[in-house]
């Protein structure tokens, strides 16, 4: 392939027949270096508010119709953030760093214009296999996202399929004093072009946002070839409660623009700038947080010097060794920082209900709102 590197053929050959045999996490595996991003995976949940007054402007619906239309906005306009930005930024989707147990990434997007300051943190709170919890609020709006994610992974035709295990639930205040809640599922993905040393994400399925009032939305997901023919599509129903007649049908790529089918109006347009989370600097931060633990293993990685990434990235895990050899020794175990984890959620039971969600119940993770943000 022309993207991988000659000095890496063989390695690269040699990664493609791993990630053949080893089906569920591949996140311990072994990558060459033209594939590694010096991003951890505790910085993804970021993707969740890189519009920022998409997200907030949830609180302006003034009815649970059009509360439902806001919602499934703002997810459609996080897809181009969560799905193809590494392609974007680093030329193809490239391995993340595997977050070690307890590492935490946090920060906010200031107010601006009078959305409100909306604030982040996340959590890594399994390391085998890997599960990153989040939070992220937006207090004077009075709106709420809280999940997690975790995935399986298997290899079928070339392509990587990564099936997201975890949900996320967003909660949102009402002028009257109530709440209306929205369970939020994942979608399915492949990763294609990993023959020739360019990874990329395309979406496939089926993925849900049900409302405790009932509205459901129902997001189909199409590559190439299908709907209009183009990559990245979509095409969300959004039905009425007790029924699966769709009231609204809303269709168009995900990284792109998308319109109202009947009425022919503009839905979701993603063609502007985004906003990347403002974090604090590396020398302010804590030992825990992501981009200071993996500071020189990045710096390796984007100055070319894999030998420096390589030696900085065993000695952070052989410190994880040694800190669950302690745990065992005096027969403790690791606390999470700012997460309680439950075992089964009962908004995700209650909600699933509505549209017979599988699997039926799912753990999840409570935010102890013990996190001072910034301000
Ligand atoms: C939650 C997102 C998730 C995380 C990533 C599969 C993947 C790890 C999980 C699902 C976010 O909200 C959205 C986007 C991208 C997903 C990643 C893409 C990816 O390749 C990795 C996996 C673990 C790999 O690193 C596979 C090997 C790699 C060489 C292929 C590029």
């Amino acid at each position: 392939g022309e993207a991988v590197p000659a000095a890496q053929k063989s390695s690269w050959a040699t990664f493609l027949k791993s990630i053949a045999s080893v089906s569920g996490d591949l996140s311990s595996l072994t990558a060459p270096p033209f594939i590694l991003s010096g991003i951890s995976l505790t910085e993804f949940p970021a993707y969740w508010c890189e519009r920022p007054e998409v997200f907030s402007s949830i609180a302006d619906a003034t009815d649970e119709e059009s509360r439902s239309i806001a919602v499934l906005k703002w997810f459609i306009s996080t897809l181009k953030s969560q799905y193809t930005s590494r392609n974007e930024k680093l030329g193809s989707e490239k391995k993340p760093l595997n977050p070690v147990l307890g590492e935490v990434f946090a920060g906010y997007w200031p107010d601006i214009g009078g959305r409100g300051q909306t604030n982040l943190v996340v959590e890594q709170v399994s390391h085998h296999p890997p599960i990153t919890a989040f939070y992220i609020e937006n207090p004077s709006k009075g709106i709420y996202l809280q999940g997690h994610n975790a995935q399986k992974t298997s290899f079928s035709g070339g392509s990587i399929i990564v099936k997201q295990i975890g949900h996320a639930v967003l909660t949102v205040d009402l002028p009257d004093g109530g709440k209306e809640e929205f369970l939020i599922t994942l979608p399915r993905l492949r990763i294609d072009g990993l023959w020739y040393g360019s990874p990329y994400i395309e979406l496939s399925e089926t993925s849900y946002i049900q409302s405790s009032t009932g509205w459901l939305s129902t997001i189909e997901y199409k590559g190439k070839g299908y709907f209009s023919g183009k990559s990245h599509s979509f095409k969300a129903a959004l039905s009425p409660p007790g029924t699966l007649q769709a009231k609204h049908v809303f269709e168009g790529t995900w990284h792109q623009t998308s319109k109202n089918v009947h009425t022919g109006a503009a839905f979701t347009d993603v063609t502007g700038p985004k906003e990347e989370v403002t974090v604090r600097e590396v020398e302010e931060q804590d030992e825990w947080e992501s981009r200071r633990l993996w500071r020189w293993v990045a710096k390796g990685i984007r100055d070319g010097d894999f030998e420096t990434a390589s030696r900085e990235k065993s000695k952070i895990e052989n410190e994880q060794r040694q800190r669950r050899k302690d745990e065992a020794a005096a027969g403790t175990t690791w606390q999470l920082k700012y997460f309680d984890h439950i075992d089964s959620d009962p908004t995700y039971e209650r909600l699933g209900k509505l549209f017979k969600a599988n699997p039926p119940t799912e753990d999840a993770y409570i935010y102890r709102h013990n996190y001072a943000p910034a301000s």
